[in-house]
């Protein structure tokens, strides 16, 4: 009785607790968190696909389940039969379902994911063409590093900007990031853009993106990376791209000022590994 009474105590406080933090209803809890990228919603569409999906199987699955644990009920079947499923009948229903669920959900996913990779994610943004903002992002247990190429243009030089679990970017305009890791495996993560990528010593990972809506955000490390873990987040500032254009001007200028560029560790950055684009834009 007491631990029974211990458990609804705590489960009371913890849901009262909830409700207290702030507004947020349970089911806006459930949501993912808001989408602000230009392809966010084929990611978003696709989870939608499959969590509908399956839920439409998990009703029918449950009125068999009840369905005929009602229809063979002891009471009204006093002598049970014993079924092997092994007639041809058996099979054959056990091998439509199979194929029903193989079909609906299996293979749309992999069509739809297809689909999307081949026209959306897979058109990296031509660097060479289009005017692309370029990040380095340098992984370590337990932070990001961040790096703009600066003034002239070219990485790893002494005019970088070089922030630490703060990242800027602009809404409007192709953002590709070249990621490493400085000791073990992390993931660079951005929930609000449903896109992330490993970040591995001794290897520049890729990821572009295209935002679509400003305002404060967090990253996050997608991978157990150790201790703390938990705490590696950075926060992400978007901005307009005017608003963007003035904290560049202000921070090319303050890197000018504070970067101690006898300093060997600030050069972590690297030459600007140029991708072949595979665009069909
Ligand atoms: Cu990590």
């Amino acid at each position: 009785m007491r631990i029974l009474s211990l458990l609804a105590t705590y489960i009371a406080t913890a849901i009262f607790g909830i409700i207290h933090a702030d507004t947020m209803s349970l089911w806006d809890r459930m949501k993912p968190p808001v989408d602000i990228s230009v392809n966010g919603h084929l990611i978003d569409s696709l989870f939608y696909f499959t969590t509908y999906l399956i839920l439409v199987y998990f009703i029918f699955v449950c009125i068999g389940l009840f369905g005929f644990s009602y229809y063979y009920w002891s009471k009204k079947n006093p002598k049970p039969t014993y079924l092997h499923g092994t007639s041809k009948k058996h099979v054959a229903i056990v091998a439509a379902i199979g194929a029903a669920v193989f079909i609906t959900i299996d293979m749309q996913i992999t069509r739809i994911s297809n689909e999307d990779f081949a026209n959306e994610f897979i058109n990296w943004p031509n660097e060479a063409k289009e005017d692309v903002l370029k990040v380095q992002v340098m992984a370590q247990q337990w932070a990001w590093n961040f790096r703009y190429a600066g003034k002239d243009g070219v990485f790893n030089t002494e005019d970088d900007v070089v922030t630490l679990n703060d990242l800027h970017l602009p809404i409007g305009k192709k953002i590709v990031f070249q990621v490493t890791s400085k000791d073990v495996i992390h993931s660079f993560f951005i929930a609000n853009t449903r896109q992330k990528v490993d970040a591995m010593p001794g290897r520049v990972s890729r990821m572009w993106v295209e935002l679509k809506q400003g305002g404060k955000y967090e990253i996050a490390c997608a991978e157990i990376c150790g201790t703390y873990h938990y705490r590696m987040a950075s926060r992400l500032t978007v901005h307009s791209p005017e608003a963007f254009g003035e904290w560049m001007v202000d921070a090319e200028e303050r890197a000018l000022q504070v970067n101690d560029t006898e300093d060997p560790s600030r050069y972590w950055g690297w030459k600007w590994q140029n991708a072949i684009s595979v665009s069909k834009k």
